[in-house]
C-alpha cells in the first residue's frame, strides 16, 4: 500500500491529547497509522529565523514534520491572505475582504517554501492529501519542483459562486494553482457546482458529467465528500458524560430550566449576534419562557489578531449584556456567554443536557457541531436541532428545524417551536438524523476520498 502524506495548516502532533484533537484528527491519524506516512504542516510557532528543514517527530508508523513561520510570513500568509481574504470570500462576505497583492505573494511563497521542504521527503508513489484554504497553491508548487505524485485537496469551507470568486483580484492564478491537484473535494453539491460553473464560465474549461474537467491545459476531477463525525464514538462519549461532574454541575445550576446551547468558534460566519437577538425576541414575545430557559453560548476566541474578530467580540458582548440587563432576575441570567473551549467529553455532556442545539451560521462548509449535537442526544428523550439552511449540514440533516439565519423573527419562531415540541416528534426527527449520521461517518468520508484519489491515474 502506498504511503499517505497529509498536509494541513495545523498538525495534530502525538503530544496533543485526543480529547482535544477531534474526530477529523483522529481519523487522519488512524489512516496514517495503518498505511504509514507523514503529517506535514505548520508547527503553530512564529520565530524570527525559521529553520528551512522541518522538525521531525516519529511515533509508530507516523512521521510528524512541522515548519515554523517568520513574523512576516505569518502576517501575510495566515492573518492576511488566508484569514482576511480567502475566509471572508469563501463565506460570501465580499465587504469584509482585505486584498493586497503583497499578501497574495506572501501566501504563495509560504506554499512554495512548504512544498519545497516536503519534496525531499516524498517517495514517487506517495499519495498526498492536502487540506483546506491555506494550501490552495501547494500542488502547483510541488509540480513546479517536478513531483508527479497523486495529490488530492479537500476544501473544508464553502466555495463561493463564480460572481463572487471572480471579484478576487488573483482569482485566475489561484484557480490555475488549484487545477494542479488530481482530485478536488468539496463539502456539498452547491460548492461543487459553484466551482464547475467558475471553470466553465470564467476560464472556458470543459467539465464532464463524471466531474473530470480540463482547464488551463490541465486535467483534474472535482467531486463532493460531505464530512461526517465518528457517530458511535460521540454517542458513547455523551452517554458517559451524562453523569460526569461537569454535566451534573451544569444541570444543578439550571434548577430545572431548559437549556439552549450554541457552540461555535467566535467567527463572523457563525451568525452569533443574530442568535443572541433571536433569544432576546423569544423572551420579549413569549414571556412564559422568561426564567424558564437559559441560552448558553460557548464561543472561544479565534483569530484574535484580525481586527474584524475583535469587533465581533465587542458586538456580541454588547448584545448579551443588554439582554441580560433587560431580562435577568436575581436568580436567573438568560444568556451565559463563555469565551473558552471545552474538552470534547465535556461538550458531549453539555449537548446531551440541552433541549435545543442552536446552530445558525450565516454560511458554513459543513458544521460538525450540528452533527455532534444530534449524536449526543438520548434517543429516548432527544433535544431539537435548529439549523441554518446555509450550513452544509442542512443538506443532510433535513429533519432538523431548518431556519434562515438572516431572519431573526423566523429563528425566534423556531426556538418557541423547539421548546414546545412533543416527545414523539422529537424522537422521530432524531431517529431520521441518526440514520444519516450512521450512513456517512468520518471514516466513510476519509475512505471514499482516499479510494478515489488512489484510483486517479498518476501523471506521467
Ligand atoms: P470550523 O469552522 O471550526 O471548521 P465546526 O465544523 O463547527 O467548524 O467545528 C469543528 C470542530 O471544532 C467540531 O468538532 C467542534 O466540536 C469543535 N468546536 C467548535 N467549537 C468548539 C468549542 N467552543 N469548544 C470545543 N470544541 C469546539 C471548518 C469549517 C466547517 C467544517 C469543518 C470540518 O468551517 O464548516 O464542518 O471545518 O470540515
Amino acid at each position: 500500500m502506498a504511503r499517505l502524506v497529509i498536509v494541513s495548516n495545523r498538525v495534530s502532533t502525538p503530544r496533543e491529547r485526543l480529547s482535544r484533537a477531534g474526530g477529523l484528527a483522529v481519523a487522519l491519524r488512524d489512516a496514517l497509522q495503518k498505511q504509514g506516512g507523514v503529517w506535514f504542516g505548520w508547527s503553530g510557532e512564529v520565530v524570527d529565523r525559521p529553520d528551512p528543514s522541518p522538525r521531525i517527530t516519529n511515533a509508530g508508523k507516523i512521521t510528524y514534520a512541522t515548519l515554523d513561520l517568520s513574523p512576516v510570513d505569518h502576517e501575510a500568509y495566515y492573518n492576511s491572505y488566508a484569514n482576511s481574504t480567502l475566509w471572508p470570500l469563501c463565506h460570501y462576505r465580499l465587504g469584509l475582504i482585505d486584498f493586497r497583492r503583497e499578501h497574495f505573494e506572501g501566501y504563495r511563497s509560504v506554499n512554495a517554501r512548504f512544498a519545497q521542504s516536503l519534496a525531499p521527503m516524498l517517495r514517487p508513489d506517495d499519495v498526498v492529501w492536502v487540506h483546506d484554504y491555506h494550501f490552495l497553491s501547494f500542488a502547483a508548487e510541488l509540480r513546479r519542483g517536478g513531483r508527479k505524485n497523486r495529490v488530492g485537496f479537500f476544501l473544508h469551507i464553502p466555495f463561493p459562486p463564480p460572481e463572487l470568486f471572480s471579484a478576487l483580484p488573483s482569482h485566475r492564478e489561484l484557480a490555475r494553482d488549484l487545477c494542479a491537484y488530481d482530485l478536488i473535494g468539496f463539502q456539498t453539491e452547491s460548492d461543487l457546482s459553484a466551482f464547475t460553473r467558475y471553470i466553465e464560465q470564467e476560464i472556458g474549461g470543459t467539465v464532464h458529467p463524471d466531474g473530470t474537467f480540463e482547464a488551463f491545459g490541465q486535467r483534474s476531477r472535482a467531486a463532493t465528500f460531505p464530512i461526517g463525525i465518528d457517530t458511535d464514538a460521540f454517542t458513547g462519549l455523551a452517554r458517559l458524560a451524562a453523569v460526569s461532574p461537569e454535566t451534573t454541575r451544569l444541570k444543578e445550576s439550571l434548577v430545572g430550566r431548559e437549556l439552549v446551547i450554541g457552540v461555535d468558534r467566535l467567527d463572523y460566519s457563525k451568525g452569533l449576534p443574530n442568535k443572541v437577538e433571536a433569544f432576546g425576541e423569544l423572551l420579549g414575545r413569549w414571556p412564559e419562557h422568561r426564567n424558564k430557559v437559559t441560552f448558553m453560548q460557548i464561543a472561544p476566541v479565534s483569530r484574535g489578531e484580525v481586527a474584524q474578530y475583535r469587533a465581533l467580540r465587542r458586538q456580541i458582548e454588547g448584545g448579551a449584556g443588554r439582554l441580560n440587563g433587560k431580562f435577568a432576575e436575581f436568580d436567573w441570567v438568560p444568556v451565559r456567554y463563555l469565551n473558552r473551549s471545552f474538552a470534547r467529553p465535556t461538550l458531549a455532556g453539555f449537548y446531551r443536557a440541552s433541549r435545543v442545539g442552536f446552530v445558525t451560521p450565516l454560511r458554513d462548509g459543513m458544521n460538525l457541531v450540528a452533527k455532534e449535537y444530534v449524536a449526543a442526544q438520548d434517543p429516548a428523550d432527544p433535544g431539537v436541532l435548529i439549523l441554518s439552511r446555509f450550513a452544509g449540514a442542512a443538506k443532510e440533516l433535513k429533519a432538523a428545524l431548518i431556519v434562515n439565519p438572516f431572519d431573526v423573527d423566523g429563528m425566534t419562531d423556531a426556538l418557541h417551536l423547539a421548546l414546545g415540541m412533543p416527545l414523539d416528534e422529537r424522537r422521530s426527527r432524531h431517529a431520521a438524523m441518526m440514520d444519516v449520521l450512521h450512513a456517512n461517518t468520518i471514516t466513510t468520508w476519509r475512505d471514499r476520498f482516499l479510494e478515489e484519489l488512489n484510483t486517479t491515474p498518476q501523471r506521467t
